[in-house]
């Protein structure tokens, strides 16, 4: 029995590799097997938790909203993007928005902004947790001590990122390929990953993540984000990014 899972991570290999130039396109005049195959549109990953499990920090209907309409929406664009593209579907979101240069500019922007929000919001959704632990673990709380001076001294960098933000957008910790961490922000559904760095840690501060429990006052709400980050999340993907660097 063929495993579905291998096909397409190989497929998903020589879709990225020729996306990335690796393999030259041939003229042969033969339709390649990929092409034959229809891609499995995008999906929303189902919530890691009950909606209602953030509360009080972050309330189940805007959970709901967020998760169930706005992420649904770039979702459905970004399947709408990529209907005529079948073989950048074979991409993940994630290595859609790193070689976003490869893909057409008829329909770039739209991919920038939909398999942008796609992308950022299925890693914000592991980002948080019930019963955070409210400190950083393992090794990526010591390169948080030593990159920042100590886990106050980072979350005052994050925090005033996270507030920074003009309109909408994102603040980030996130790892370079020298293997430093840094504090960052991104406009829009853009991120580091697009700037061939790997996040760690997100908060999504478009109103739409945060109006209705705290209307205008951003600053509560990336206060109570502190009370909900999954740390164990931020540090697995701390090592997988040590490893790739
Ligand atoms: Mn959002």
């Amino acid at each position: 029995m063929i495993d579905r899972r291998e096909v397409m991570k190989v497929m998903g290999m020589t879709a990225v590799a020729s996306l990335c130039g690796v393999y030259p396109t041939v003229a042969t005049g033969q339709t390649p097997q990929t092409s034959s195959t229809t891609p499995t549109p995008y999906t929303v990953p189902p919530l890691p938790y009950e909606y209602d499990a953030l509360e009080p920090y972050i309330d189940a209907q805007t959970m709901h909203l967020h998760h169930d309409k706005h992420h649904a929406a770039y979702v459905k664009n970004l399947n709408a993007a990529l209907a005529d593209h079948p073989e950048l579907s074979m991409l993940s979101a994630v290595e859609l928005v790193k070689h976003l240069d490869r893909v057409p500019e008829s329909i770039r922007t739209a991919v920038r902004n939909n398999g942008g929000g796609h992308a950022n919001h299925s890693f914000f959704w592991q980002a948080m947790q019930q019963n955070s632990p409210g400190q950083p673990k393992g090794d990526l709380a010591k390169a948080i001590d030593t990159r920042f001076g100590s886990f106050s001294a980072f979350q005052g960098q994050f925090t005033k990122a996270a507030l920074s933000v003009f309109g909408s957008g994102w603040a980030w910790l996130s790892l370079d390929d020298k293997r430093q961490l840094s504090v960052e922000t991104t406009p829009n559904q853009d991120s580091p990953w697009m700037a061939g760095r790997t996040p760690i840690l997100g908060i999504d501060v478009w109103e739409h993540a945060y109006y209705l429990k705290y209307q205008n006052v951003r600053a509560d709400y990336v206060a109570a984000f502190y009370r909900v980050i999954s740390w164990d999340f931020a540090n697995e993907q701390y090592k997988n990014a040590l490893h790739a660097a």
